[in-house]
């Protein structure tokens, strides 16, 4: 492959953090959604919350020791659920708990060299002008009876964008998640959006999946064994995948890939010109599962006997 066109290239390995209210329930961070809950039935795991497990800077150390040189931390997943201060939600982990979990991770990662990354979930299950359509069939969202407005919406985004990108230092990539059939660029105001993002962060890498091009594309769940093309011009790539199936911790799913595959992923990813974006989900207490850990600890094994700095 050609050389690196900067940080993202060069660092070619990252650490994926799903975390959130769903870690607590440990199947899925899908379970709202998957099991038809109502609100209140989810925030059953809201009055559990206490990540008193949650060491941002143990979880830097690993991915450092593991080769990484980047992490990505949901900062809101689609359950609504924010781990950073808010003035626009009371749905935060900094109301519930006083842990502004986006803070504590921001800060480990750049003391422990490595990028921050930041995810953040275009959809919102909590948010009351969400539309629930019939991909999310969940149940007593929203004020009964009242419409849902986009463009309150899309102002909610934005303004959240805008408080992840002037409240912890320097973001230096953006994973917005996701676009679907009827709720695309439109909908989230996708040229908005990422004007108010290059305007206030103009060196940060956003991905695809707002609608529109962005800086690198995100293949998911799936291992690009070339170059990835768009229109027959390479593009910056990123495949992430899980260690089990599931992005956010699954207690009782034990189907583990191989440390060995993986790291015959990372070898394929960097031979194609890609990047690859390894996900942990950490416990409802916030630590990493032993199962995780063991995985990282292993890939590290190799890194530092094949990798150059
Ligand atoms: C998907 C999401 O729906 C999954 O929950 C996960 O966050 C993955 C990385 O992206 O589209």
């Amino acid at each position: 492959p050609r050389a690196p066109a900067g940080w993202f290239e060069a660092a070619r390995f990252g650490l994926f953090v799903h975390f959130g209210l769903y870690s607590l329930a440990a199947r899925h961070e899908w379970v709202r959604s998957r099991e038809a809950m109502s609100q209140q039935a989810y925030d059953r795991y809201l009055e559990h919350f206490d990540p008193d497990l949650f060491d941002a800077r143990e979880l830097a150390r690993a991915a450092r020791r593991a080769g990484m040189r980047y992490a990505v931390l949901t900062a809101k997943h689609h359950d609504g659920f924010c781990l950073f201060d808010s003035a626009h939600t009371d749905y935060t982990s900094v109301r519930v708990k006083g842990r502004d979990l986006v803070a504590e991770f921001a800060d480990a990662m750049r003391a422990e060299g490595l990028r921050v990354g930041l995810y953040y979930s275009l959809l919102d299950w909590h948010h009351p002008d969400f539309p629930v359509d019939e991909h999310h069939p969940l149940r007593g969202t929203g004020a009964a009876g009242e419409p849902r407005d986009l463009a309150r919406y899309r102002s909610y985004l934005r303004a959240q964008v805008r408080e992840l990108l002037t409240g912890y230092g320097p973001v230096d990539l953006l994973f917005f998640d996701f676009s679907y059939p009827g709720m695309g660029p439109e909908e989230w105001g996708a040229r908005e959006l990422l004007a108010t993002v290059r305007e206030l962060a103009p060196g940060i890498l956003v991905n695809d999946r707002l609608g529109v091009p962005g800086d690198y594309v995100t293949p998911e769940q799936y291992q690009p064994d070339r170059p990835v093309e768009r229109d027959g011009v390479p593009v910056m790539w990123e495949a992430c995948h899980t260690l089990n199936g599931s992005w956010g911790y699954d207690r009782d799913n034990h189907d583990y890939k191989d440390p060995a595959l993986l790291v015959r992923m990372l070898v394929e990813s960097v031979a194609c010109g890609g990047n690859l974006l390894l996900n942990v989900g950490p416990t409802g207490r916030g630590a990493l599962d032993p199962r995780a850990e063991g995985t990282l600890r292993a890939i590290g094994e190799w890194t530092r006997l094949h990798g150059r700095a």
